[in-house]
């Protein structure tokens, strides 16, 4: 075979590649693979589907075109077989083809883009609204129309594999660093409003099979809606750089239809005056610390230590601190509003009246603190409901 058709044969298998490569990443639907993005479970994530597979075709064939006529050129045309270059120096009918058709090619996509992001902006007519603000790092969902609200964090199996020699491989957990403790569930078939914002830093509310992401920024409230058409759990994450614990706060959704949907609010609203009644009653010393036990490795673990010792100088030992052993009101107010200045954020908002309660006493009973007090979740419940009404929640 004559060199120069060596030449041609190998860069038409390279192209070959290229291509076959490209059709593979771009018809998931033929090869089961999931590089691509996913279809989703919404009218919204359709739409987007849809116009990311025309751009997609639309570069594929200019690609092709453009890739072609320079190889073409190189192999074919190059100066050892004899070709000389044209010296013309200017074209208005070459100008004036490649500035209509790129016009023509955007203002084609322009169409349906404009036309889904006005779409995606109208959240008129839902039949139901959700708050969710973010901290760092977990997820606080307010069902505004039920009179629900909880908070969604990192679940324990994930937790406890994440940590430093905890020991746990975390090819062992199930949905690692994917999964809630408590996660948003929402019916199916219903035209659902979002109220995005954040209580500290910039957070991003990500779910790909609803087809959007929108930024949840403290002090301003970001619209967003979804109309979820199939059943199933659909598992998103935070996707904005938000701190140290930023890739661990995940999403999950899970859509139910219609009746279960109802029935689980029924369940949340009995589960809620249950929560009201453990804050009313005394809890004894020895309930609290295994409660607090719990909640501080959770919640405080991470910061402070599983010891108790921290990690200085950012974050300080709880172990004979001033503060977890000092007067208790000055203590209950770090806890409660943060430390300005500090990592140490409030919790007021984040922790349930008996999870600040119990992490309270056990702080002051653990790590050889032993202030022997005990710290009633109805105590906290008193002081959330004061703050609230003087307006100093967030
Ligand atoms: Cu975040």
């Amino acid at each position: 075979m004559k060199k120069e058709n060596t030449v041609i044969v190998a860069l038409a298998v390279l192209a070959a590649v290229i291509a076959a490569t490209w059709l593979l990443l771009a018809a998931p639907g033929l090869t089961g693979n999931e590089i691509n993005m996913p279809r989703g479970v919404t009218s919204q994530s359709e739409s987007h589907y849809d116009l990311h597979m025309i751009v997609l075709w639309i570069s594929v064939i200019i690609g092709i075109g453009v890739f072609t006529a320079m190889f073409t050129s190189i192999v074919l045309h190059r100066k050892s077989r004899g070709y000389k270059a044209a010296k013309f120096s200017h074209s208005t009918t070459a100008e004036i083809i490649w500035t209509v058709i790129p016009v023509i090619i955007l203002v084609s996509l322009a169409v349906p883009a404009t036309t889904a992001l006005v779409r995606m902006e109208d959240s008129s007519g839902a039949e139901m609204t959700v708050k969710i603000t973010a901290f760092q790092w977990r997820w606080k969902y307010e069902y505004l129309d039920q009179d629900i609200s909880f908070i969604s964090s990192l679940d324990a199996a994930s937790n406890a594999a994440r940590q430093l020699n905890s020991g746990i491989e975390p090819g062992s957990v199930e949905n690692y660093l994917l999964d809630v403790d408590h996660p948003l569930v929402l019916p199916v078939g219903k035209k659902i409003k979002f109220l995005l914002t954040a209580d500290d830093v910039i957070h991003s509310w990500w779910v790909p099979e609803l087809g959007w992401k929108r930024d949840a920024i403290p002090g301003f409230i970001n619209e967003a809606w979804t109309n979820i058409d199939k059943p199933g759990t659909y598992r998103g994450q935070c996707a904005e750089l938000c701190g140290r614990d930023h890739g661990f706060m995940p999403i999950v959704v899970i859509a139910l239809p219609e009746a279960e949907f109802e029935a689980w609010v029924q369940e949340q609203l009995a589960d809620s005056r249950d929560q009201q009644q453990q804050v009313e009653r005394l809890w004894t010393r020895q309930e609290l610390m295994q409660q607090g036990e719990t909640v501080y490795a959770t919640a405080c673990a991470t910061c402070h230590q599983p010891d108790g010792q921290g990690l200085t100088p950012a974050f300080p030992a709880l172990a004979g601190s001033k503060v977890a052993t000092g007067p208790l009101d000055a203590h209950i107010d770090v806890v409660m509003n943060g430390r300005a200045g500090t990592a140490m954020s409030g919790w007021r908002e984040k922790l349930s009246a008996t999870d600040i309660a119990a992490a309270l006493t056990y702080t002051r009973n653990a790590f050889g603190n032993e202030t022997g007090d005990v710290v009633q979740p109805v105590t906290i419940a008193e002081i959330k409901r004061q703050s609230t009404e003087q307006g100093t929640a967030p």
